[in-house]
């Protein structure tokens, strides 16, 4: 035997597990334990195999146990940092398995990402309904006080998996209910239209969105070419665009968004009575967006804001909600309702028309534990239903029926997605689906086949009365075979002209703005032109606002515009909603004593009202620590305005107060001017100012927005003595979420 040329020092050492050490058994060193426990609110809903048995619970089947690294086999590995080599500067050995293994893995760790919705974040919770759909579906996850586990993904549609969450996009809303019949998915956006009425046009209207083919921009967004190209020769696409370049298209946060099922559904009592439906989702907080020039500083100062604030709220237990509403429609042969087609998912039926029933409460109280395993892995398929919810002939939904599964198979490389931990239902499952890649149930019986007469004729066939899913027998049309829409999918500006005249003015006014910047982005003239006959059929100050931006004229309506009837429950303004979570920041200088007093008193009284304060000043660290401390969640470097839903300023600090400055200032060997004010202090204030946030001040606070030459008659600012008082006014204001009189109601 040759001797180790390279002898290891640490085989010398006796550490356990190192060439060497002298273990007496196999025994762990330390008691073995798995990753450290989930926090409370991460704890995601139990699991259960494909067969129904409960998982994840046995240490021996978890993801990680033992203390020692191992390779995949469980063989302890004694080193990680170093390939096998021939002398430590010899070449890399083939033999060295650990090497391969380990390269092997990681270069097959990306999964493709999903052709559209890519980029996602989502959140366990829990359903609990109120059984007022009990008399309209049997559905059992819908009957008087149940409580279902969920899973919710949200989403943009057009970015790839690491992009921006503030671009303009329409946002998904899919929800995983693991009812006791079988898992149901209800797979919506938080826009209740879509862009075409047929599926077979999906990949057009995708291709004309993503980014172009040949350089691969723009990134995430519409504000190209291609996609108003393609909307402006489908003029079905009109009342889904309306929506995206609304304030619908930029949501403040996933937990101030409405969501929205589209298509119509049927629901199906116990007695086998049917009516149609849309789903919607309600959210406690209101329905909130940011401003665009807000939307764009954040897709670079904090890319995963929505992902971040999803995460930061329920980590917070402040656990975000929606009420599951249904508007109802008799299910008659035309099934259309006041004169709307229910089958055009282009349409909606106005609320003050057909009121939105709640039927039920979400709550999401838990975050993921691995965005892999979850969030990525999920699979949602409109087809996931349950006896009691029944599809219609909406031909989008059609579409979508086929799809899912079929892309679900190519990103989740195989068919048996649905043993994966977050696919997997929570009832029992029986199937005789069988091998295929990935298969990871031990299938036991050899006879998966119906009828057999050799694994006891089981598994048995389900009736009515034992909760099978039994199609509802609807009757359909005779016809001939026809490529072609029915009429009433014809009208593609009477619903849009609705929306607009359903906008209050400063609404009015960002969607001018949404399609002047959007169009100004196209090179094609002829593209721009097009796009604004399609608003002259909305309406005509619609059309002369974007036609200005872009110095073009005028073009004619080529329809008569419809006779609408505005539906204010459209326009997001005009209410008052919770606090809960709102993000208050304070601007403190240490060097002011009185402004320190009040920074303590507003704190206090801001922690009371729910809201959130985080203190901003010119150095990181403790503030006063000599008296009663107070912790700086934010230097004036860092901080930037679209983290904060208001700002209170309760000091006037000088420019260059970083560290060094501020500890200076205080011992007095600098003297600062009150008159000048830091300028990135002034950039928080103009931009908060500019964006219509509420801003307060006390004392020297004043003379900060002087400085930053901020109209101190303006109504977006309280100026006040009392931090208590600037508390309560600006909590006023911050109800409405932004001050809308700062907008000029330019239409
Ligand atoms: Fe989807 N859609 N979609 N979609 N969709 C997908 O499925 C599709 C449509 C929606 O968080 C894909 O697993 C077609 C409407 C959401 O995982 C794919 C058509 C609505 C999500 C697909 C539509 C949606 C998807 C891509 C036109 C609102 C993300 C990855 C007929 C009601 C789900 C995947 C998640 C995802 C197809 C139109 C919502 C390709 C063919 C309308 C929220 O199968």
């Amino acid at each position: 035997m040759t001797a180790n040329p390279n002898p290891d020092p640490a085989a010398e050492s006796g550490v356990p597990g190192r060439p060497g050490a002298k273990p007496s058994s196999l025994e762990e060193p330390t008691q073995p334990h798995g990753p450290l426990p989930p926090k409370p609110d991460q704890s995601g809903p139990e699991t259960v195999s494909p067969t129904g048995q409960a998982t994840g619970e046995d240490p021996a089947r978890s993801a990680q146990s033992g203390a020692y690294l191992t390779t995949a086999q469980g063989v302890r590995l004694y080193e990680s940092d170093h390939s096998l080599k021939a002398g430590s500067r010899g070449p890399v050995l083939l033999q060295d398995h650990h090497l391969r293994e380990k390269i092997t893995h990681f270069d097959h760790e990306r999964i493709p990402e999903r052709v559209v919705h890519a980029r996602g974040a989502a959140a366990h919770g829990v359903f609990r309904s109120y059984g007022t759909a009990s008399r309209l579906t049997k559905a059992a996850f819908l009957g008087d006080d149940v409580e279902t586990p969920v899973f919710v993904r949200f989403s943009t549609v057009l970015g790839s998996r690491g992009s921006a969450d503030t671009v303009r996009d329409t946002r998904g809303f899919a929800t995983k209910f693991y009812t006791e019949e079988g898992t149901f998915d209800l797979v919506g956006n938080n826009i209740p239209v879509f862009f075409i009425q047929d599926a077979v046009k999906f990949p057009d209207v995708i291709h004309a969105g993503k980014p172009h083919p040949d350089r691969e921009i723009p990134q995430a967004q519409s504000a190209h070419d291609t996609f108003w190209d393609f909307v402006s020769l489908h003029t079905e696409a009109t009342h889904h665009t309306l929506w995206n370049m609304s304030d619908r298209g930029i949501p403040r946060s996933f937990r101030m968004m409405e969501g929205f099922g589209v298509h119509t559904f049927r629901l199906v009592a116990q007695d086998g009575g049917t009516t149609l439906v849309k789903f919607h989702w309600k959210p406690r907080l209101g329905v909130h967006s940011l401003v665009w020039e807000e939307a764009q500083l954040v897709a670079g100062m904090d890319p995963d804001f929505h992902r971040r604030d999803l995460f930061d709220a329920i980590e917070a237990g402040a656990y975000p909600e929606w009420e599951l509403g249904v508007q109802t429609f008799p299910d008659t042969p035309e099934q259309t309702f006041e004169g709307i087609d229910l089958l055009d998912p282009t349409k909606i039926v106005p609320e003050e028309l057909a009121p939105v029933q709640p039927v039920g409460l979400l709550t999401l109280n838990a975050n993921t534990k691995n965005f892999f395993a979850e969030t990525e892995q999920v699979a949602f398929h409109p087809g996931h239903l349950v006896p009691g919810i029944d599809i219609t002939d909406d031909p989008l939904l059609a579409g979508r029926l086929f799809s899912y599964l079929d892309t679900q198979i190519s990103r989740l490389g195989g068919p048996n997605f649905a043993q994966l931990p977050i696919n997997r239902p929570h009832a029992p499952v029986n199937d005789m689906l069988r091998d295929g890649m990935h298969q990871t149930a031990v299938h036991t019986g050899v006879a998966p086949y119906r009828p057999n007469s050799l694994d006891g004729g089981c598994p048995f066939l389900a009736g009515a009365d034992t909760g099978a899913y039994i199609e509802t027998p609807v009757q359909i049309p005779t016809s001939n075979k026809v490529r072609e829409a029915p009429q009433s999918f014809g009208d593609h500006f009477g619903q849009p002209r609705l929306f607009w005249l359903s906008m209050t003015p400063t609404e009015r006014e960002h969607i001018i703005a949404a399609y002047t910047f959007e169009l100004s982005k196209c090179y094609e003239q002829a593209v721009k032109e097009r796009a604004l006959t399609v608003l002259a059929n909305i309406d005509p100050v619609l059309c002369e606002g974007v036609a200005a931006g872009l110095g073009l004229p005028v073009p004619p309506a080529t329809v008569p515009f419809a006779d609408v009837r505005p539906s204010p429950a459209l326009s997001q303004l005009g209410a008052t909603w919770p606090l809960d979570g709102r993000v208050i920041g304070i601007v403190a200088d240490e060097n002011d004593a009185a402004g320190m007093e009040a920074v303590r008193a507003f704190r206090a009284a801001a922690l009371s009202a729910g809201t959130v304060p985080l203190v901003i000043a010119a150095a990181g660290g403790v503030l006063d620590a000599e008296g009663d401390a107070v912790a700086v969640q934010r230097t004036f470097a860092a901080a930037r305005s679209t983290e904060f839903d208001a700002l209170y300023v309760a000091a006037c600090p000088a420019p260059g107060l970083d560290a060094q400055g501020a500890r200076d200032a205080k011992a007095g060997h600098i003297a600062t001017d009150a008159a000048s004010l830091d300028p990135r202090v002034a950039l928080l204030l103009t931009e908060a100012y500019r964006h219509g946030k509420a801003v307060g001040c006390t004392g020297e606070g004043a003379t900060a927005l002087e400085a930053a030459r901020l109209p101190m008659d303006a109504p977006v600012l309280v100026v006040g003595d009392d931090a208590g008082q600037v508390l309560s006014e600006l909590a006023g204001l911050l109800g409405s979420h932004r001050v809308w009189q700062r907008f000029p109601a330019a239409v």
